[in-house]
């Protein structure tokens, strides 16, 4: 009988016992779920170390901008993998150095999709988080099909809904290729069936005036050299032919009023459920062509309007988020794709006017180089609820890096091959240790790596300085080592010096790169 009480009795303690584990367990999922913070990744295009008043420009003024900083943490050792714009997305995206896969330097406006549709992407760790993703701006990364011509007339499969966003509101590549049309998720906006979109990279198509053939046209010329001359749109030569669609193409000057009222759309839809924004802007790429209510407003010409016109931008989105009282559990997090360039195709006066401004700050190079004025980019960031506000951070961090450090941080298992390069950094993001990566592989022509303080560079082939945008490449014949903890300006190659440590990380480079 004592058995039988006691067998009875057994299971139902049991049960109790599991109901309430079970359902304390649920609490806490519940409650987790309810911390995980909306992430915002503002991207910037072109910004450069030394281009925001909080990383010592005086020029110009980015309240905003630094205000993302003040109210949380600025990165002082901030990096993009690459110091152009498709590379560093193609990392950022997938967590993989962009020079293990053949094809991923700037893109033509009619290029195919990059990344293997079958590949994890930061996208993708927030969508199997629960969240909801959207990718708001520019693209670059390719659409449709490898080896496929893209249709521009019909849904365009494969491109950021296929890459792990719900949403997309974008232009394909950069605003001076064509085709300079917005699209939304599949669809370009306001297609016209009368007048159908054709473009060509190689060869002159319809008979539109083109920059090389009627510069009379031109409001904003393009620099000698310099290409951007080919179809005509709103008065700015472009990259690449095109013709048709004469009634969807966009305008230039209202660009970042429509990406902001595309960014603020999804973030009052997804208010109530996290969310991911992947906000890539314009600004400030060339051509520079900021809206009447920045043209003008500084005193840098129209590079530095748009440097204004960017940070309004942000100031915009912080506002939506008092607004919607999502400020204190978001991650905002603002960024660069790769270093500054003034004269970068357009004779938009950006060297004359710059009167001493220096868009790499105290950095050698710019965008294109592999010194550190290629990638090494301003990096703020805010969540009130996990970091400390006013902190500045020296530790080593990389764009490639937020993949892992998301995944890890929802507690998603990866495969080995799922994000090879990407590390998880979540400590250092947050502002809650000083150490960040070990080392980092960075590509401006040549590659490099940063171990520490030091800094090695491949020996290559090639001009020192690139004419056209008046860069300092960091090509070299010979390799070159740079001790950035007393010379960031990387102004003295101490590879002779040093011949064993040059063995060494030549090494560790050739290691990294073949695994
Ligand atoms: C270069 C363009 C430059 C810019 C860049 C891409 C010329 C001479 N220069 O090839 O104007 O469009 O590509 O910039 O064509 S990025 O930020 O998207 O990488
Ligand atoms: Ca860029």
């Amino acid at each position: 009988n004592i058995t039988k009480k006691h067998l009875f009795r057994t299971p139902s303690i049991l049960a109790i016992f599991l109901t309430v584990t079970l359902v304390s367990q649920g609490l806490l999922f519940a409650q987790k779920k309810q911390q995980r913070p909306n992430v915002i990744f503002i991207y910037a295009d072109d910004v450069g170390y030394g281009d925001l008043s909080s990383y010592g420009a005086t020029k110009i003024s980015t309240p905003s901008i630094d205000r993302i900083g003040k109210e949380g943490i600025r990165f002082t050792n901030a990096h993009t993998t690459s110091a152009t714009c498709t590379p560093s997305r193609f990392g950022l995206l997938t967590g993989k150095y962009p020079w293990r896969q053949k094809g991923t330097g700037v893109l033509p406006g009619d290029a195919s999709l990059i990344i293997p549709t079958d590949r994890l992407t930061l996208a993708k760790v927030f969508q199997n988080a629960g969240y909801k993703t959207a990718s708001v701006g520019k693209w670059h990364l390719g659409l449709g099909e490898k080896n496929k011509q893209i249709n521009w007339n019909e849904p365009i499969t494969k491109g950021p809904n296929e890459t792990g966003f719900d949403y997309a509101y974008f232009f394909p590549a950069t605003s001076d290729r064509v085709p300079t049309v917005f699209i939304e998720d599949q669809n370009v906006q306001g297609l016209d069936k009368l007048d159908p979109i054709a473009v060509d990279y190689s060869k002159k198509i319809g008979n539109e005036p083109t920059g090389l053939e009627n510069p009379e046209l031109l409001k904003l010329p393009a620099s000698p050299n310099h290409g951007h001359n080919n179809t005509i749109v709103n008065g700015i030569g472009r990259i690449g032919w095109m013709t048709g669609g004469k009634q969807t193409r966009w305008t230039d000057e209202e660009i970042a009023h429509v990406f902001l009222s595309k960014a603020e759309q999804f973030i009052e839809e997804n208010q109530k459920n996290p969310f991911f924004l992947y906000f890539s802007l314009n600004d400030i790429h060339v051509p520079r062509m900021p809206s009447s209510q920045f043209k003008g407003k500084s005193q840098m010409g129209l590079r530095g309007d748009v440097i204004l016109q960017m940070d309004w931008t942000v100031s915009e989105i912080l506002k939506k988020l008092d607004e919607l009282k999502l400020t204190e559990n978001t991650l905002i997090i603002f960024s660069s794709d790769n270093g500054p360039v003034l004269d970068d195709g357009y004779a938009d006066k950006a060297v004359e006017l710059a009167q001493g401004h220096k868009p790499a700050g105290v950095l050698r190079g710019g965008k294109y180089s592999a010194f550190e004025g290629g990638s090494r980019v301003p990096w703020l960031a805010r969540w009130p609820q996990a970091i400390k506000p006013g902190t500045v951070s020296d530790a080593l961090i990389c764009q490639i890096d937020l993949l892992a450090s998301f995944a890890h941080y929802f507690q998603q298992k990866m495969e080995v091959d799922d994000a090879p390069d990407s590390f998880n950094t979540m400590d250092a993001i947050l502002g809650k240790s000083k150490i960040g990566r070990p080392y980092l592989i960075k590509q401006g022509g040549a590659l490099s790596i940063t171990r520490e303080n030091w800094k090695y560079i491949e020996p290559r082939e090639g001009k020192a300085i690139q004419e056209l945008t008046n860069t300092e490449t960091g090509n070299n014949a010979s390799p070159q080592l740079y001790d950035l903890s007393k010379d960031l300006g990387e102004k003295t190659n101490l590879a002779t010096k040093y011949p064993a440590k040059v063995k060494a990380m030549a090494g560790e480079l050739a290691k990294i790169r073949e695994a």
